[in-house]
């Protein structure tokens, strides 16, 4: 119970109290927040987050859904923009770690924040990867991401593909700290990856 101040007819102060948590309104926020889950794909198992500003981010961060299957990471990928559904991203943020979530991988162009704002509601790393948008090539949302002021840090990948692949490597490298059969996927990776480097161009 709480008293706040409200308006009487001749502008005096009138006290008026509020039950903050009567039955009806615990109910409707259980109910927001259902509606609110349902909104976005969960993975159970799922290490990491992966989203996404729009749907045409897809084909680009599609290599980076590609690289965590290939090293075994149990993922979930989303498109929750921070400026179309700025509450659906609250609500994904503020939940990822108390439903497994190690880390999150954003992915935007333009004017990019949602890796940012990500990173503002909750404590997880965010990896950051920057889309070539419509104009400047990806430069505009390289530096939304890569320029974010200090306190609230993202890590910023290249821009387009290759970041995207290396923000699921990246991933790997952080659960690897705490994860076994990560650190193997991952260090088998770099030795076949070492193994396929050849020291001469044929011919
Ligand atoms: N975007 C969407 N909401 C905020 C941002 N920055 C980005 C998407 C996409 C670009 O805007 O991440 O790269 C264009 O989105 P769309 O849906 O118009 O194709």
């Amino acid at each position: 119970m709480a008293r706040y101040p409200a308006w009487g007819s001749r502008s005096r102060i009138r006290w008026c109290t509020i039950r903050l948590s009567s039955p009806v309104a615990a109910k409707n926020r259980m109910a927001v927040e259902m509606s609110m889950s349902d909104q976005y794909k969960t993975v159970d198992g799922a290490q990491v987050g992966v989203l996404m500003g729009s749907v045409s981010d897809w084909p680009t961060m599609k290599k980076t859904s590609d690289t965590l299957t290939r090293l075994g990471i149990a993922h979930e990928c989303n498109v929750i923009s921070a400026h179309r559904a700025p509450r659906r991203l609250e609500h994904y943020c503020s939940t990822a770690e108390q439903r497994g979530l190690k880390v999150l991988i954003c992915a935007a162009g333009g004017a990019a924040h949602l890796a940012g704002v990500a990173a503002a509601l909750t404590h997880l790393p965010v990896l950051a990867c920057p889309m070539k948008g419509w104009a400047t090539d990806g430069l505009d949302s390289l530096l939304s991401m890569a320029q974010m002021p200090k306190g609230i840090p993202v890590a910023t990948f290249a821009v387009g593909s290759h970041g995207a692949i290396n923000a699921g490597l990246f991933a790997a490298s952080i659960l690897g700290l705490s994860d076994d059969t990560v650190k193997k996927a991952w260090l088998d990776f770099r030795a076949d990856q070492s193994a396929a480097v050849h020291e001469l161009p044929d011919g």
